[in-house]
């Protein structure tokens, strides 16, 4: 896995309260917590040595700080995705607009209709690029994923996920070129081909998206709540750096969802 050194985050804008949650939220979202968790996981990406670049947060688009969502990037290419939700579908403007200009070098793909797909549904280990077929990504969405990776040498491996996961990485994510983490009970281990997997217990099952970053990609941002998973991870070496989830997991969200790396 290539090391990532940037990361592009996108502010919790005034109408986070009404973004997109399986469950309705009661009570409601709490944007100013959501705002102080959001602040801390920049922190935490600075702490372990990234350069953040923050876009601002937009009232038009309640969901906009989970920005992965928005685009895929890996060797030198980004796919600015249409997200399936049409609510988020505006968000991608101004990350277009962002790659375009401010990173040199960049190849950057858009994705047109009927193709929808959401970056929370990818998910790299290695030379393989995993895509869930979910309610977010379609047929269309992994093809054209593939046309644009493809080229680059990654090889889109689509995964069926069960009815109510929201994204591939809502129930894992990687830890390294070969390792990744996987929900108890949700996937079957046997889907990544030829990866250490290590469980995550069902009661902590939102801690098996963490963000992977640092100088030599040890260190790992985990949420807070989680002290199994904590322990599991270090004990395969990382360094485990604890960030509050809990407000911006009541819309659905997780670490990973907060952040484009590149
Ligand atoms: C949504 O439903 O689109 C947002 N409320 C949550 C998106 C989370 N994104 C992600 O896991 N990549």
């Amino acid at each position: 896995m290539s090391q990532p050194t940037h990361a592009i985050v996108r502010g919790v804008s005034d109408s986070f309260a009404d973004a997109l949650a399986g469950a309705p939220p009661v009570p409601p979202l709490d944007v100013a917590l959501a705002r102080a968790q959001h602040a801390a996981y920049v922190r935490a990406l600075v702490d372990v040595g990234l350069e953040v670049h923050a876009l601002p947060a937009d009232p038009r688009f309640p969901d906009a700080c989970f920005i992965e969502d928005t685009a895929v990037i890996a060797r030198g290419v980004a796919l600015v995705t249409r997200p399936g939700a049409p609510s988020r579908q505006g968000e991608t403007a101004a990350v277009l607009a962002h790659l375009r200009e401010a990173i040199a070098g960049l190849v950057v793909y858009a994705m047109d209709a009927p193709a929808t797909l959401d970056g929370g549904d990818c998910l790299r280990v290695g030379s393989r690029l995993y895509v869930g077929r979910s309610a977010r990504t379609n047929d269309a969405g992994i093809a054209r994923l593939g046309a644009a990776f493809g080229p680059v040498g990654l090889e889109v491996v689509p995964v069926a996920l069960p009815a109510g996961v929201l994204h591939l990485k809502t129930v894992c994510s990687a830890l390294s070129d070969t390792g990744i983490l996987l929900a108890e009970g949700t996937l079957a281990a046997d889907v990544f081909i030829g990866v250490q997997t290590i469980l995550v217990p069902a009661a902590e099952a939102h801690a098996a998206n963490v963000v992977v970053a640092g100088p030599t990609r040890r260190d790992v941002l985990v949420s807070a709540d989680a002290p199994l998973t904590q322990a599991r991870i270090a004990a395969h070496g990382f360094v485990v750096h604890p960030v509050g989830t809990s407000e911006l997991r009541r819309a659905d969200g997780a670490l990973t969802c907060l952040s484009l790396l590149y």
